[in-house]
């Protein structure tokens, strides 16, 4: 799915801003007809989370109604007209003027609809969202799991199996947009290289069979002018003799750019931003560009006081100057796939990405529902396909933390691999366990290992000698078992800002900083590991629960992005 531009064939019109906002608190306002006109008692700005604008808000997970009136210019007359949404947590159904256009589930993910005959030009236009934010046990990622909870969320409120706050609303940037009747509607580029040379693969899908030109250029450079007729895909190949070739050190885009002509007009045209690079997996290294690499940086959150889970650009830039100014190279998107916008800037600053799937927290009842199993496909699809043009995008992960020790666990991950690689070939695909890895019958099927472990946090409390020789005896043998490369996705401690104490004890600045740089350097000095992600970037939000102080308190920034103690032992650390 191509990402919406402003260019002489194009309009996009933010709907950002400030909507109309009703709570509907028993989910009757479909049926009494709000569509037609929301009874709001408040306005709420998008995109953000609808939980910490208002207090009584914040536990608020019913349905909430949003409304936007847009006048859209006349000059846009003609045109086909696109209502897009970045993401909705969790399920969407649209209205524009009324006349219900579509809906969508799944909270991290961009849809959209043609809105061509309902929007009228020239004209004032209602758009109206109805947003279900129940927590249930077959949304993704689940909510209640009533009996099968692991012990940890048990009891939590909100009720949800995972450890950060199901925050709810129009999460990302709306827009409308404009194409011509024939378009482009989505690209697929894969790069290689050989002898030194860069190629580009490319395949440019129409939304409609087309008869012209279609002239495709590279950095100005023109690859192909050919005249099609009654075809809807073109696919060509491109070799680049001296490739600048996109790299953490040298990010460089190139822009691959599509146009559509007939008779000398033009009908559309498309820029696309590409790196070309190689990924691989080889005698247990991981390569970019045929070189060997280690990861280093987080695990994240896309989380802010006040916006929740909201995109935000200044956000995005802030975390993005402080993996930097730290010296990471590398994040996974945990638990969700990010915002659009947050890969945009991985790809032009370099920052490798682990891109993960909302599949986290599942337990027995998830592998044998046939629902859950649809549900899933659908969001892999939905992800690779609005991602794989990242250069940034390295590799997947499928899932964070599963019960991975029922039997019924090794049929659906290897299914889930076996489809996701159908679509995506070019990339490594893991999941990450929290278990003991002898009792894993998933983590098999994937090309290389994760694993999330807190020896001296959860277990070893208070005890980091001990944490540390048992990080180091489970790395070695987890290598045994696999004789894959493997990198530790999350390893870390609690700590209160500001909270110092000699000798170190759990929360206190002092131990989270001795526990991650000691557990980095083990992790560091293994021949088998491609990497080391701490847990977390940044404080966030979760559920209430009695382990956590309002916030999860592992992040090496507070919420508010001021470094702990941690955080400046880590920088030193990778800056050598
Ligand atoms: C984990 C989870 C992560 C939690 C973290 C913790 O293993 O993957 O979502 O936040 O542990 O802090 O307990």
């Amino acid at each position: 799915m191509l990402y919406p531009q402003t260019n002489a064939m194009r309009t996009k019109i933010s709907l950002d801003g400030f909507w109309k906002f009703a709570p509907d608190y028993h989910n009757t306002g479909e049926e009494k007809q709000w569509y037609k006109g929301i009874p709001h008692d408040r306005e709420i700005g998008v995109p953000a989370s609808w939980n910490e604008q208002f207090q009584d808000l914040m536990y608020f997970f019913e349905t909430g109604w949003y409304e936007k009136e847009i006048e859209v210019p006349k000059i846009v007359e003609g045109e086909t007209i696109y209502l897009r949404f970045g993401s909705v947590h969790y399920l969407a159904k649209v209205w524009v003027n009324g006349e219900y256009v579509g809906e969508h589930e799944g909270a991290h993910l961009p849809f959209e609809f043609d809105v061509t005959n309902v929007i009228r030009c020239g004209q004032k236009n209602i758009i109206t969202v109805a947003v279900d934010a129940r927590l249930k046990a077959d949304r993704l990622p689940p909510g209640q799991v009533q009996h099968e909870m692991i012990v940890g969320f048990k009891g939590q409120y909100p009720e949800n199996n995972y450890d950060f706050f199901p925050y709810a609303g129009i999460h990302r940037p709306v827009m409308l947009y404009t194409v011509s009747s024939t378009h482009i509607k989505d690209m697929i580029i894969q790069t290689s290289t050989e002898d030194h040379k860069g190629i580009v693969d490319y395949t440019i899908f129409l939304n409609q069979a087309f008869n012209g030109e279609i002239k495709v250029t590279l950095d100005g450079e023109v690859y192909e002018n050919i005249v099609v007729n009654n075809t809807d895909t073109i696919c060509g190949q491109w070799i680049v003799s001296e490739p600048r070739l996109w790299s953490m050190e040298d990010p460089y885009l190139y822009t691959l750019a599509a146009c559509l002509t007939q008779e000398g007009t033009t009908i559309d045209y498309y820029e696309l931003k590409i790196g070309i690079r190689t990924i691989e997996i080889k005698d247990c290294k991981l390569l970019l560009n045929g070189k060997e690499i280690f990861l280093r940086g987080f695990g994240m959150h896309e989380d802010f006081p006040v916006i929740g889970k909201g995109m935000n650009h200044a956000v995005i830039t802030k975390d993005f100057n402080l993996l930097k100014w730290m010296g990471a190279n590398s994040i996974r998107t945990s638990h969700y796939p990010y915002s659009e916008e947050f890969l945009h800037y991985a790809d032009a600053h370099g920052i490798l990405v682990i891109g993960e799937t909302p599949f986290v927290g599942f337990v027995k009842s998830h592998y044998t529902n046939p629902t859950i199993k649809e549900k899933v496909k659908k969001v892999i699809q939905e992800m690779i396909t609005r991602d794989r043009n990242h250069p940034s995008i390295i590799a997947w992960s499928l899932a964070n933390e599963g019960d991975t020790f029922v039997p019924e666990a090794e049929p659906f991950y290897k299914g889930m691999y076996d489809y996701a690689k159908s679509i995506d070939d070019t990339r490594p695909f893991t999941i990450t366990n929290c278990i003991d890895v002898e009792e894993d019958v998933a983590l098999q099927y994937f090309d290389f290992i994760s694993i999330n472990r807190y020896y001296g946090w959860y277990d070893q409390v208070g005890r980091l000698d001990m944490g540390c020789e048992l990080l180091d005896k489970k790395l070695d043998r987890c290598y045994e078992i696999f004789k894959k490369p493997i990198i530790v996705t999350e390893f870390g401690a609690d700590a209160m800002a500001g909270l110092h104490m000699d000798p170190a004890e759990e929360f206190s600045e002092e131990y989270q900083a001795e526990m991650v740089e000691r557990q980095y350097n083990i992790i560091f000095s293994k021949p088998y590991t491609i990497g080391a992600h701490i847990w977390a970037f940044a404080d966030f939000k979760t559920s209430q629960t009695p382990s956590r102080v309002v916030l999860n308190r592992k992040g090496l920034f507070t919420r508010e992005r001021q470094p702990k103690l941690a955080a400046h032992k880590m920088k030193e650390n990778w800056s050598k």
